[in-house]
């Protein structure tokens, strides 16, 4: 309230959580624009699907999924690319397993191998960062062998020809050299998901961490556009969504551009709505993003913070930067289970409890919307979320007397469109509703847009794109791809799993997975110890084989604070979904000079 009063509302900023509920993002995000009196409001779907969600807002209207992951079952086709759904999507991947047991062709793309390969009618590897070539040149021969449903086209989409010109170029032979595929591949596979009667895509990070992830994201678009691939059981898009809630927060409103249900701050009339929901004006100006918060608490902009539920200080881009960001706050509160590496710089930390031990809703990748119900009393001093935010909004003097989230859920669905029909006491009775939903009476809808896409005259988008180059290409001083990404046995920074004793004692130490050839090339064998050195800090930690990594790269999963992958990556920004560039920065290899006791 101090730094309000003397600095003004943008002088605040708050990271809501994707693993807490619809109503405590509801709550978290009122809170800062009501209370704060700014949009500098973000969570990590910044870092995640951002790029993907600006690609599908601009083309189709809407940024949730087209249709479920069960929907695999009734696909021909399926393509999986950027993800590996096998260590990340352990359900997902059970529905891609089976449908690949009933015929369904699975085909992969991916720079990496994958467990799913076992499953693949097709495994494609790739140059990492190259999938505009790849992609434009699908597009290209669905284009020039006249594999492209113009029925389709013509009373769905619009901007066809731009994309046919744009791609015009963009032949297998001419495209082959930059994304490392034999163009006889290219043509199989735009061949067989095109000549499909159903097709699905489904992707994740390795397609939107990118300064080009939106453009990742608007060739896969174009692919399912151009086939008629979307609007019918067993066709669609879907982006694999990661945390448990980040399509119900990102729904509620944790977003510093959008009000709940991606409505623009800066429409006045949809403003408007929402000034008298809360019965208090609300600014016009779109609000920082997550690595945006970062520059200006460095610029002196932001002085305090309120971090609910994430762990900043190791899943940021290049943490030397984002931990001095945090070391200069005036006044920083961290809201979590556990001391995790940001409360470390909290001036207060507040005792947050899990979601075993509290009620609400959640809604997950499929759109299902879906009622928890507290199975654990409260630990120690915790106390729910939206409890705790609550009593902070009252010091803002905002006079919130919600007794149960439900009543929050109430107040929810007068701001958003998207639970019309799902009430608190439907939800009680089916445990899990889908939006959106037509009736009371009725279920929601797993595939959506067959008739019309919410755009102006109901019409898709093509939006074609070009390759681009990563923002820090390797040479001779930095001459290894380092990714970075995920492990079965491990959540993110750890900040749980680490503490759970299975899954540390299966997985206990920072790893950088890399091929035997490249092994063999620096002198290193598994199990002994590698630095690795980018422009932004160097880490050491142990050296694993895995056949499945291409020379050239290097693999570090972000899980470990004593190794922590982010000190390396570049916090170069997509322009459109503003997600940084996780999973391509140039680094150097060798073998740690002095032997890292245990
Ligand atoms: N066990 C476990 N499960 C999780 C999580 C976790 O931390 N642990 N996190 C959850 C969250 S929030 C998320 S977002 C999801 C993420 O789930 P995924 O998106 O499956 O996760 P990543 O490990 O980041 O790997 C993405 C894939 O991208 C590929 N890739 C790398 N570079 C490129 C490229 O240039 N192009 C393409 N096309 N692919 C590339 C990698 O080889 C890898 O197969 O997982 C969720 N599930
Ligand atoms: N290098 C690299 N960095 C990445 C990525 C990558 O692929 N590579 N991926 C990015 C992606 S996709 C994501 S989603 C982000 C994830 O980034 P974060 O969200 O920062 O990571 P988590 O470790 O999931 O942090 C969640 C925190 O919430 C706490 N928590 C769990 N449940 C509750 C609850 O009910 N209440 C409260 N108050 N706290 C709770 C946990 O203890 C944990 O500390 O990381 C991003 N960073
Ligand atoms: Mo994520």
């Amino acid at each position: 309230m101090a730094i309000k009063q003397a600095q003004g509302p943008k002088a605040l900023a708050g990271f809501g959580s994707a693993k807490c509920s619809n109503e405590e993002a509801w709550l978290f995000q009122k809170l800062v624009r009501t209370g704060f009196g700014s949009n500098n409001v973000d969570h990590c779907t910044r870092l995640c699907h951002a790029s993907s969600v600006a690609a599908l807002m601009e083309c189709l209207g809407s940024g949730a999924v087209t249709a479920s992951f069960m929907q695999a079952l009734e696909a021909d086709v399926v393509i999986l690319t950027g993800c590996n759904p096998a260590v990340n999507h352990p359900v997902a991947a059970t529905f891609f397993k089976q449908a690949a047991k009933q015929g369904t062709e699975i085909i992969i793309l991916d720079p990496r191998g994958q467990a799913l390969d076992a499953y693949a009618t097709m495994s494609v590897r790739f140059t990492p960062g190259a999938d505009v070539s790849l992609f434009n040149a699908l597009l290209h021969v669905i284009i020039a062998e006249g594999l492209y449903n113009q029925a389709y086209i013509d009373a769905h989409t619009e901007g066809f020809e731009a994309l046919k010109q744009s791609v015009a170029h963009s032949t297998p032979d001419a495209m082959s050299a930059l994304c490392g595929v034999a163009p006889d591949t290219i043509r199989e596979v735009a061949r067989r998901y095109a000549n499909a009667e159903k097709a699905m895509i489904f992707w994740g990070m390795g397609i939107s961490q990118h300064t080009h992830g939106t453009d990742n994201a608007r060739c896969l678009i174009s692919l399912a556009l151009a086939c008629g691939h979307t609007g019918r059981p067993g066709t669609g898009l879907h982006p694999l969504r990661g945390q448990n809630n980040v399509q119900g927060a990102s729904d509620a409103g944790l977003i510093p551009m959008v009000l709940p249900d991606y409505q623009p701050v800066g429409d006045s009339q949809l403003r408007a709505a929402f000034e008298e929901l809360w019965n208090t004006p609300l600014s016009d100006e779109p609000g920082l993003t997550v690595v945006e918060v970062m520059n200006a608490i460095h610029a002196g902009e932001v002085r305090g913070m309120y971090i609910l539920g994430e762990n900043t200080a190791m899943s940021d881009p290049d943490l030397t930067h984002a931990r001095a960001a945090l070391g200069k706050l005036e006044h920083l509160v961290v809201q979590d289970l556990f001391i995790t590496e940001t409360a470390q710089f909290a001036d207060v930390i507040l005792p947050a409890s899990a979601w075993p031990e509290k009620d609400g809703t959640v809604t997950n990748t499929n759109r299902q919307v879906q009622l928890g119900r507290a199975a654990l009393p409260l630990p120690g001093e915790a106390k729910p979320d939206w409890w705790i935010i609550q009593e902070i909004a009252n010091r803002f003097g905002l006079g919130w007397r919600y007794q149960h989230p439900q009543e929050v859920f109430a107040e929810m669905q007068q701001g958003m469109h998207s639970f019309n029909h799902i009430s608190w006491e439907r939800l009680a009775r089916e445990n899990s509703v889908t939006y959106p939903c037509p009736a009371e009476d009725a279920p929601g809808q797993d595939v959506v847009f067959s008739d019309a896409f919410p755009r102006a005259g109901g019409l898709a988008k093509f939006a074609p794109t070009r390759p681009l180059p990563p923002d820090e290409p390797v040479d001779d001083a930095y001459p290894t791809v380092l990714t970075t990404g995920r492990q079965l046995e491990h959540w993110h920074t750890g900040s749980m799993t680490r503490r759970a004793q299975v899954l540390d004692a299966l997985e206990p130490e920072a790893v950088a997975s890399l091929s035997p050839g490249e092994l063999n090339r620096l002198g290193v064998a598994p199990g002994e110890k590698l630095t690795i050195t980018t422009r932004r800090g160097t880490i050491t930690l142990t050296a694993r084989v895995d056949d499945k990594i291409p020379d050239g790269m290097v693999f570090v999963p972000f899980a470990y604070a004593e190794a922590a992958a982010n000190l390396l990556t570049n916090p170069a920004l997509d322009p459109y979904g503003k997600i940084p560039e996780f999973k391509y920065a140039a680094c150097r290899l060798e073998r740690a000079a002095v032997p890292q006791p245990h």
